[in-house]
């Protein structure tokens, strides 16, 4: 009997782990209708070289904000890499491309954008073109 019991609140146990899991659905579901929406913050969640800046060979790319946050970390053309970073609305990415940094070969700049909504958001200045994807959640 004493057994029995214990069943049966095992299986009620699992019932309200089912139920959890269910109602968890719509809220995992609604995370991208806030994508269109201004926040408080953001998280920088992925970014994608298309073309390098180097000619030969990969980037050292890094994240500053004005401070290096992120990086350097070799891509090539096409390569993906999760960033992962939370920050308020209104800070200023700028991207950079790591080279000597002696005086003829100063790292290099591949543009700034400020973090205002979600979306893509391009670097693209001296011939390089990086994306990083900006949502409420990565
Ligand atoms: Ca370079
Ligand atoms: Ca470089």
């Amino acid at each position: 009997m004493r057994t029995r019991f214990f069943g049966l609140k095992s299986v009620a146990v699992m019932a309200l782990a089912a139920g959890a899991m269910v109602s968890a659905v719509p809220a995992a579901n609604a995370a991208p209708v806030d994508d269109a929406a201004p926040a408080a913050s953001f998280w920088l969640c992925n970014l994608r070289v298309w073309d390098t800046e180097d000619v030969t060979g990969p980037d050292e790319v890094y994240l500053k904000r004005p401070g290096v946050f992120w990086g350097p970390k070799t891509m090539n053309n096409g390569d993906l890499r999760a960033v992962n970073v939370s920050v308020p609305s209104g800070t200023v990415i700028s991207a950079w491309d790591q080279d000597t940094g002696s005086a003829v070969d100063k790292d290099d700049w591949i543009g700034s954008n400020t973090i205002t909504r979600t979306g893509i958001y391009t670097f693209q200045a001296d011939d390089a073109k990086y994306d990083l994807s900006v949502r409420t959640s990565c």
